[in-house]
């Protein structure tokens, strides 16, 4: 009894070039898939129901082409774009593939090589406003070191700080109507990357001259590989007004770069986020940077880009069922309840406040010895994405 779960242009749900595209290269092993034009990925994104799709610079157009090679595929592209219905929502430098970004690029220590980024990044931008783009992520893969003997990392913040503050700039000088979002990883490719988290975006972003231009994209695999909770990193950004875009993929912890199908690992972190983003009403893009498995051939890559949104949804639907369940919402009513005993010493600070409630006094027993029922609902949350509810 399986149903469709179709995916709708209201989902946004897009995917980058270089997902479906990935042609299952590794470390240890050469490409097990054909390369496809952008032109072929983007017919093939429409035949699997997504809204929309990314890309970088070079995903597109090779670093060597011709300006009349460029024009050409462009073109094509667009045409492709026309044809299928399909959208440019993001788009990307990659400042990460070519030699010359082997120290990174903004915070290169060759004054050459961050001039020559900032110059490939303004070329790039013009490319995705071009072709639609409305947020454009910062991904700085080789933004890092292998040993801190090779830079101090108080530098790399103020490079870092400098090609935004231009590159706000020149946004605004073009009249671009673009959002920036910063991407965090801790590691691969770089031994450690610098801004590792989320957090660390987010905190970086207050120091800018255009801040409001600027949030994040942050993405499942990387707070994982980091051992930390992805979704109190969203929901931080979100509190924040700062989740402009979101990357979803699965991993498991502690493991290398896997970029997995969405909700293939951990599928109960996979609903609490599908249910926060839902929830609060989030309408940017669920953009899913994964790759299928490399055992697969063209029909398996179909099925991984079915497989996430089709996940996706179902963990939307099990949401709802979530928030409508008499059971667990009368467990979070018993849970969260409030009768208004405190009701004085709330909010805002006064000295009258602070001078009641240290003359308040608690039962500390009572409050310690309360169950709280959390293994109840942890269990009942089980039970319903296990289908038994
Ligand atoms: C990774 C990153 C990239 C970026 C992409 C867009 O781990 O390789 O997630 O896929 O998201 O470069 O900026
Ligand atoms: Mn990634
Ligand atoms: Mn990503």
């Amino acid at each position: 009894m399986t149903r469709p779960f179709l995916p709708q242009p209201h989902d946004k749900f897009t995917f980058g070039l270089w997902t479906v595209g990935n042609v299952g290269r590794d470390p240890f092993g050469d490409p097990v898939r054909w390369a496809m034009s952008p032109v072929e990925i983007v017919h093939l994104l429409a035949e699997v129901g997504a809204y929309g799709v990314n890309f970088h610079d070079n995903d597109l157009a090779p670093i060597d082409a011709s300006p009349a090679e460029r024009d050409r595929i462009v073109r094509s592209f667009r045409q492709a774009l026309e044809d299928t219905g399909l959208v440019v929502p993001m788009a990307t430098t990659n400042l990460f593939t070519d030699p010359a970004f082997k120290d990174g690029a903004f915070t290169a220590n060759d004054p050459n090589v961050r001039a020559y980024a900032l110059q490939k990044t303004m070329q790039a931008i013009d490319l995705g406003v071009e072709l639609g783009a409305q947020v454009y992520v910062f991904w700085g893969g080789r933004e890092g070191v292998e040993t801190d003997a090779a830079k101090n990392p108080v530098t790399a913040i103020q490079r870092t700080r400098e090609a935004m503050n231009f590159l706000c700039e020149y946004v605004q000088d073009q009249g671009y109507d673009l959002r920036f979002a910063l991407e965090a990883k801790p590691n691969e490719p770089r031994g450690d990357i610098y801004n590792a988290t989320t957090g660390n975006m987010l905190a970086f972003i207050a120091t800018l001259e255009h801040p409001e231009m600027v949030g994040v994209n942050p993405e499942v695999a990387h707070e994982q590989m980091a051992g930390l909770n992805f979704l109190h990193h969203v929901a931080q950004a979100w509190e924040a007004g700062k989740l402009f875009h979101i990357d979803l993929n699965d991993q498991a912890f502690g493991r290398y770069d896997q970029d997995y199908r969405f909700g293939a690992v951990n599928l109960k972190s996979a609903f609490f986020l599908v249910k926060f983003l839902e929830d609060v009403g989030y309408d940017g893009s669920r953009h899913f940077d994964a790759h299928a498995y490399r055992t697969e051939d063209r029909e398996g890559v179909k099925d991984f880009a079915r497989g996430c949104m089709r996940s996706y949804l179902i963990l939307k639907e099990k949401a709802a069922q979530w928030n409508a369940d008499r059971e667990i919402q009368a467990l979070l009513a018993e849970i969260n309840a409030d009768d208004g005993s405190t009701d004085a010493w709330k909010g805002a600070y006064s000295r009258a406040k602070a001078n009641a409630l240290k003359a308040a006094s608690f039962d500390r027993q009572a409050l310690g010895a309360r169950g709280l029922g959390y293994e109840r609902l942890d269990q009942l949350t089980v039970e319903l994405l296990l289908g038994v509810r």
